[in-house]
């Protein structure tokens, strides 16, 4: 629930008051003596199956309508560390997240069979680490720890420990909107009704997660000392997760919403994409730029300016014919460039358009009063398919394979899938003039004759959430909320889910299509959408204050399991300075997901454009395309644990306290520690380490031994980024280059780091290596390698060992030669400690090849003088 944007993705303390969830019949928690519900029966399903009681509503109320008379309790410890808490209506079914979309374990149905089991009277429910307990009248609930009784929820509402550092504000509005990512403290495009807290304890940090799966719109409010939830339909869902530690929480929340998508290897080199290439020869210029600048540069992109008149799915006969293109393609295909449009949900309405006749013939519009519901957004009248329709998945399957018949792009941007609407309400096309298409000089201009939908409670719910930052209208700039899907789905429950069921429908188009790892890149998000697609933080401002919200941003989505992710770099418009853009490539080579994209009215931006900032990006891009690697890797682990890639500090240390807030800093991994300079005018940056011994990757001779918290003044001149690696970490790098697919043919360097001055001391690390073809990102013999690293330091001698994982018949290589040799290139660096007599110890170890899907291990014995 943490928005991105405007507040770092630490949340201390705990407490919370649930909820309320208005629209089709109330449910709510008790407030005033007297109201709520009471829990009238209670019992235990056999063979764990959860616990299930009744509640009656007290007293009626009709604040936002009647109350629910009788409300369905339902709670099973789903896992060891996961209990689930689910309320709805007894009566009847409610809407909920579809199971198709977010597969996970079915609650039992409402209403259904009387479900029987043996009367549950002990005041409390226990799970393997998380307790679940509860008050009958009035009924409430709360759930803590096992080991510690510590409370992690308590509907009760009673005073709870901790500090809060949160920035108050009221209320978080949830609920996907199309508003540029400038604005702070709204509704964003994203929903994801999540926070992790991390707590403090006695010197440790103790984690945990809750979410509330639901999709409708909702506010919630913190209050310093509570959150209320304010939800406009569906359950109240709750999931509570562990944890203890950050990883283990990201963990448990990726088992259950599905791990992050794994991203081909390409994705984690350099793109660049603006709005406004008008044509073929200034996309094919701006790749020469980066090349004659000697600037990495592995994918380009087009916006909508390829496309004929805004339609999705084709192509400009004028400025971008398809045998020129074809012919540019096959030319960057060559050098292993990649290539990725963008399309819009928007299928123009307009009978000569293929794309459109096909919709039609399927009938898979999303519909209002019985015909499919116009709106308006850059091809001019436009109706929305509907993902929730497997037909409508089908449709839009066919039509992405029609569109890589005509152009083979490598992955698909789906943007302004809010979705975004220039129009409110019931429109029609108007009959007295024109409705062109829209002119990207004066967007936002609603052409269509429209009336505002009031009539219906989806319209105009009694609780008005604050969408948009206005308090009227629910369907503002976007599908009117009563408008249906598939099987009568209101939009009003399901808007939320629009990106992330496109999402979904993109990546099996493109997985089936090209039997290749999908790259799906979407503006709006839905917990689970990182299963299917990488995200960018959408619509920035070219400003200092906006680079430093890209950290929390990335942070944020990081938690929410969709790892892939980065802000614009150098900000989408109006105009970054030469001197802002020299800092954003520096923190922009750093974000797991690393693009340049600018608004058409912005100048250029490409990193060529300014002689400073080419110079920024060849050594930051340049340290990016060497740590490839071990980027690649991250991308393994959070496929297999939902570990981010960039990762709050705390992740690493979380009983560091004084880390806790810290969004101006970051870790890639676990030892990587990115410290950008964002403020303007600054040639330092001031900088926390937690303890121990981090060493500057660019020059290993630089080295910061932190004893605690105080910031450390780290020299930043313009071109260059603090990048350390922490003691006790072997990271493998390799020699870069301006394409990943030569950089990773390059052989491999592990850099090696020790506490400064140790005489004993452990380090360790890994790799995992693929073709990056593959949809499945699995090890597997002969398609994949994964080697993890030892290495100690003992008085005088370093070992450096490698395990194959799954190899039974592992082969090791050892030498005793002082320095290291093990086939032509190999060599290792010693570098000496700067600090009086002690000597630093981290190493380098060069010249390692690493075969592909074979088993072997590696031994090396080196003897350095410490
Ligand atoms: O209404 O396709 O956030 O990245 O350049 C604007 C044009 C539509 C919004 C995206 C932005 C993209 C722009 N799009």
């Amino acid at each position: 629930m943490l928005l991105p944007l405007s507040r770092s993705p630490v949340l201390l303390g705990c407490l919370l008051l649930v909820a309320l969830a208005a629209s089709n019949g109330v449910l709510a928690t008790p407030s005033k003596a007297g109201f709520g519900y009471k829990l009238v029966s209670l019992v235990q399903l056999p063979h764990g199956g959860g616990l299930v009681g009744y509640l009656q509503v007290k007293q009626r109320t009709s604040t936002y309508g009647p109350d629910i008379p009788r409300l369905r309790l339902f709670v099973k410890h789903e896992t060891r560390e996961r209990v689930r808490v689910q309320i709805t209506d007894a009566e009847k079914q409610r809407w909920e997240v579809p199971y198709n979309l977010l597969p996970r374990e079915p609650a039992p149905p409402v209403p259904g069979a009387k479900l029987t089991g043996a009367p549950f009277t002990a005041g409390e429910y226990p799970g393997e680490e998380l307790v679940f307990t509860y008050g009958r009248d009035p009924f409430w609930f709360a759930v803590h720890r096992k080991s510690t009784r510590q409370p992690l929820f308590n509907t009760s509402a009673g005073p709870l420990p901790g500090g809060i550092r949160l920035r108050p504000n009221d209320p978080y509005t949830i609920y996907t909107t199309d508003i540029s990512a400038i604005n702070l403290n709204t509704d964003l495009y994203g929903s994801h009704p999540v926070y992790m807290d991390l707590r403090s304890l006695g010197g440790r940090g103790v984690a945990h997660a809750v979410l509330l799966l639901n999709s409708n719109g909702m506010d919630v409010f913190y209050k310093g000392t509570s959150l209320k939830y304010k939800v406009i339909g569906g359950l109240l869902d709750f999931y509570f997760f562990a944890g203890p530690t950050p990883l283990a929480v990201v963990d448990q929340y990726t088992s259950m919403i599905g791990r992050p998508a794994p991203m081909p290897y390409w994705a984690f080199g350099f793109h660049q994409c603006r709005w406004g290439y008008k044509n073929l020869s200034v996309v094919e210029g701006v790749v020469e730029g980066y090349r004659n600048a000697q600037i990495p540069l592995d994918v380009i992109w087009n916006d909508d300016d390829h496309m004929d008149a805004a339609k999705d799915f084709t192509l400009d006969p004028v400025n971008y014919p398809r045998p020129k293109l074809l012919a540019f393609l096959d030319k960057i295909h060559a050098q292993g460039m990649k290539y990725i449009v963008l399309i819009d949900p928007g299928i123009a309405v307009n009978n000569s358009y293929g794309v459109y006749q096909r919709g039609m013939a399927r009938d898979i519009f999303i519909k209002l009063d019985g015909q499919p519901y116009l709106a308006q957004v850059w091809p001019g009248p436009v109706y929305f398919p509907d993902f929730l329709n497997p037909n409508g998945v089908s449709w839009w399957i066919d039509e992405v394979r029609r569109f890589h018949d005509l152009v083979p792009v490598d992955g698909l941007w789906i943007d302004m899938n809010e979705a975004s609407n220039f129009c409110t309400g019931k429109c029609e096309i108007p009959k007295t003039h024109a409705c062109p298409i829209p002119d990207s000089k004066t967007p936002w201009v609603c052409c269509l004759d429209c009336k505002n939908l009031t009539n219906t409670r989806w319209d105009e719910p009694p609780y008005k959430i604050n969408a948009s930052g206005q308090t009227a209208r629910l369907g503002f700039n976007t599908i009117a909320t009563s408008a249906t899907h598939y099987n009568g789905i209101l939009e009003y429950n399901a808007h939320s889910l629009y990106g992330f069921s496109q999402a979904i429908a993109t990546h099996r188009a493109l997985q089936g299509l090209q039997g290749k790892r999908p790259f799906i890149l979407t503006r709006s998000t839905f917990v689970g959408s990182g299963a299917y697609a990488a995200h960018w933080t959408g619509d920035n401002k070219g400003t200092w204050e906006n680079l430093r919200y890209s950290i929390s941003t990335v942070l944020n989505f990081g938690i929410f399991g969709m790892p892939m992710v980065g802000a614009d770099t150098c900000g989408f418009y109006p105009a970054p300075t030469e001197e802002l853009c020299n800092r954003w490539i520096e923190l922009g080579a750093f974000y797991p997901f690393s693009r340049d994209h600018a608004n058409f009215a912005s100048p250029r931006q490409e990193l060529y454009v300014w002689e400073s900032v080419a110079k920024s990006a060849r050594n930051a891009l340049g340290m990016r395309y060497r740590l490839l690697p071990y980027l690649y890797t991250l991308n393994y682990q959070a496929h297999l644990t939902g570990a981010p890639v960039a990762r709050p500090v705390f992740f690493s240390f979380p009983d560091f306290a004084p880390c806790y807030g810290l969004s101006t800093q970051f870790l890639l991994g676990k030892g990587v520690m990115v410290s950008p300079v964002l403020e303007e005018g600054a040639t330092s940056v001031n900088a926390v380490f937690p303890p121990g011994s981090w060493y500057n990757l660019f020059d290993t001779t630089k080295v910061v031994v932190s004893g605690g918290p105080a910031p450390v003044r780290l020299d930043a001149p313009l071109n260059e980024i603090n990048v350390h690696v922490y003691q006790n970490t072997v990271l493998p790098m390799q020699r870069g280059g301006v394409i990943s697919k030569d950089a990773r043919a390059t052989p491999f360097t592990l850099v090696v780091a020790f506490p400064f001055g140790a005489a004993e001391a452990d380090a360790e690390g890994d790799v995992y290596v693929d073709d990056d073809e593959r949809p499945e990102m699995v090890l597997a013999e002969g398609q994949a390698t994964y080697v993890r690293f030892f290495a100690s330091v003992r008085g005088k001698a370093v070992t450096v060992r490698s395990e194959v994982e799954g190899a039974d018949s592992a082969t090791a290589v050892a030498t005793t030669s002082p320095y290291f040799a093990a086939g032509d290139n190999a060599m290792l660096h010693r570098h000496d400690g700067v600090e009086g007599s002690k000597k630093s110890v981290s190493v380098e170890v060069g010249g390692l090849a690493l075969p592909l899907g074979k088993s072997f291990t590696m031994t090396w014995n080196m003897h350095i003088q410490v």
